[in-house]
């Protein structure tokens, strides 16, 4: 028993901290649940959640394969809710760079005030009727030095086995606490129940959902939403959100980029990590199967990068996390062998199609099903004319699955960065790869990315947006500040990693993609990788360095990509590029953006200009004498 007469049901609360236990009474009285459960994480208990989901219909069991649900959620509640994600702190200016044409676009502020009267106008009795489950989770092997310990409060049972997946979740977190402060992360689905009512399949209450960090007290509130990057907080919420922040003080960065392990040939094995908004493929990139001979790649993480400059001024890289939430549409025995051989064992999809042999389908997994049930749960046949699997479907599968996971994937030191990717879907002018002269000039590729708008958030149609970094969403602080801090970041290595960005999706004239991508990719990486070994040549263009006309291997591939078309950096393109990126720098970033951001724009605008001589066709290749 807790004081104030809540059953606990999990551990003897003898065994918990008493900040813990203090902190969950404070919201035990506020939410009112009906009782409590502290998760321990175990095997019989993860049985007994999805013992209780099957029976209430919250989870399907999927008899094809072994211990695999599929969930269905709420039509309104199928992906991150940016517009009603929000972080609060003392100062605007700490939250968003501008504070006169604030847009919201680079982090939403709200005033601690504000949030207090949201949360005491949500969550008094927001648990009624349902069990408070008390999830302690680390982030990071637990008991590493890099490592941080959250406790996830949350009325879904859902959440908790997903969380279960996706953190280190239990007892020995609690025991690694101790008294040490811990990140504070309350989440409510929002629809309490009258005594006899039943519950919704999938409780939401979209009209009301809020996303809320406390970066000055590790905080996190989340209200109405049961969508994995609304309510694991362990992920976006605390491993970037609160991350980045921490980060900043602490002096490392919490980025959403994949980590992988690249060993080439000659048995030389190096670390790459890579930056890509939602939904463009940081899962497949991840756990590549390459197309090139000799090579392999082995993953650590497909989303969420810790990177620590060690004592030796070199960047090493954890993965915060313990599951992949990957996207299921398009994945395939093709695009990605290797997440396929992860996903049908422990794994909980949401929103994804159910077949009539108990299995799952999504759109691009292979041939269609003559009928299956969709992800509404309404029947669905091949003639249909609306998708089986919803857009932002996804996968919730633990690390451990996977044949190529990283041996140092658990390494509590990280593993040594050699190169750092950033990319978008840019369907033209952006070329399939270049490098960054310099740490600052990588720098400020980052923070010029633009991509397609993709599911995985709230937006419509296929819209260009900014998305510095691929952190848009998941900035905890001030956007200009994290860019001084990247700068900074850089003066403490020894050798920065070699910065690129890459495209996979550029288009031809005729609509169609130039690059073949996915395990072909290698090839791309291959470049890259001599490239940061000072062992290729490359012309200097405007946006950097480029691959020679034949610096890439393009043997043994079915249909020869057009290279000129691929690494073309047209004239005009860029220099409407470059007055956009302007135009942002000004009105979203305006005084708080770092001087040498403005002094890496105008040299982008000289190679512009300077370069534009050669380029009389547009679209025409040039290989120069590269720039110094
Ligand atoms: O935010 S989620 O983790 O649900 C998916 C994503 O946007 O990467
Ligand atoms: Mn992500």
């Amino acid at each position: 028993m807790v004081a104030g007469g809540w059953t606990i049901n999990g551990v003897e609360p003898n065994g918990v901290p008493s900040h813990v236990m203090e902190w969950i009474q404070h919201w035990a009285e506020i939410c009112q649940p009906t009782d409590i459960h502290i998760m321990d994480g175990s095997d019989e208990e993860d049985q007994m959640l999805k013992k209780m989901m099957v029976e209430q219909g919250v989870l399907i069991p999927l008899t094809k394969y072994q211990n695999c649900y599929l969930a269905r959620t709420d039509p309104k509640d199928v992906a991150r809710t940016e517009a009603r994600t929000v972080i609060s702190t003392k100062n605007k200016i700490d939250t968003h760079p501008v504070t006169d044409t604030y847009s919201g676009k680079l982090g939403h502020w709200i005033s601690p005030e504000d949030l207090d009267k949201k949360i005491q106008s949500l969550f008094p009795g927001c648990m009624n009727g349902r069990t408070m489950y008390v999830i302690p989770f680390s982030m990071g092997p637990v008991g590493s030095q890099l490592s941080r310990i959250g406790i996830e409060i949350t009325d879904s049972a859902y959440v908790s086995v997903c969380m279960r997946i996706m953190t280190r979740v239990g007892r020995q977190v609690l025991n690694v606490l101790g008294d040490s402060p811990f990140v504070k992360g309350v989440h409510s689905v929002g629809a309490p129940l009258k005594p006899g009512e039943h519950s919704a399949l999938w409780p939401c209450n979209p009209d009301k959902v809020l996303i809320a960090h406390k970066p000055e007290t590790s905080e996190i509130i989340s209200f109405g939403s049961g969508y994995g990057g609304n309510s694991l907080l362990g992920k976006k919420c605390l491993a970037l959100r609160l991350g980045s922040s921490i980060a900043r003080k602490e002096g490392w960065l919490a980025e959403h980029m994949l980590i992988s392990g690249v060993t080439m040939p000659n048995g030389q094995k190096k670390y790459i990590t890579a930056a890509f908004p939602s939904c463009c493929g940081k899962t497949n990139l991840a756990m590549l199967q390459p197309k090139l001979p000799g090579y392999k790649v082995t993953v650590v993480g497909d989303d969420i990068a810790w990177l620590h400059p060690d004592e030796n001024g070199q960047l090493r890289a954890i993965n915060p996390e313990n599951g992949f939430f990957g996207v299921a549409p398009g994945t395939n025995f093709q695009s990605n062998p290797y997440a396929m051989a992860s996903i049908f064992k422990d794994t909980i999809f949401s929103n994804v199609a159910l077949t009539p042999d108990g299995g799952v389908w999504w759109e691009g997994m292979g041939p269609k099903p003559k009928s299956c049930i969709d992800w509404r749960g309404k029947p669905w046949r091949a003639s249909s004319s609306t998708p089986a699997a919803h857009p932002n479907s996804r996968f919730c599968t633990p690390l451990v699955n996977c044949p190529v996971l990283d041996p140092a994937w658990e390494d509590p030191h990280g593993v040594p960065v050699s190169a750092i990717f950033f990319g978008g879907r840019r369907p033209s002018g952006v070329p399939l790869i270049y490098q960054a002269i310099s740490w600052e000039h990588g720098v400020f590729m980052g923070a010029a990315v633009k991509s397609e708008a993709t599911a995985a958030a709230e937006f419509k149609g296929k819209q260009i947006m900014h998305d510095p970094f691929s952190m848009r969403p998941f900035f905890g602080y001030n956007f200009g500040d994290y860019l001084r801090h990247w700068l900074s970041i850089g003066k403490l290595l020894k050798n920065p990693p070699p910065i690129f960005m890459v495209n996979w999706f550029r288009r031809g004239h005729d609509g169609g993609l130039l690059w073949p991508g996915f395990g072909d990719n290698i090839r791309v990486l291959e470049w890259a990788l001599n490239r940061s070994a000072g062992q290729l040549p490359a012309s200097g263009r405007c946006v950097g360095w480029v691959p020679t006309h034949d610096g890439l291997d393009i043997h043994g591939l079915e249909e020869s990509p057009d290279m000129e078309a691929l690494l073309a950096t047209p004239t005009r393109f860029w220099r409407e590029e470059a007055a956009e990126i302007r135009q942002y720098f000004k009105s979203e970033i305006g005084d708080s953006l770092p001087t040498e951001m403005w002094r890496q724009l105008d040299k982008l605008d000289k190679r512009i200009e300077v370069f534009s001589d050669y380029n009389v066709e547009e679209d025409e290749y040039h290989s120069y004498e590269p720039i110094g």
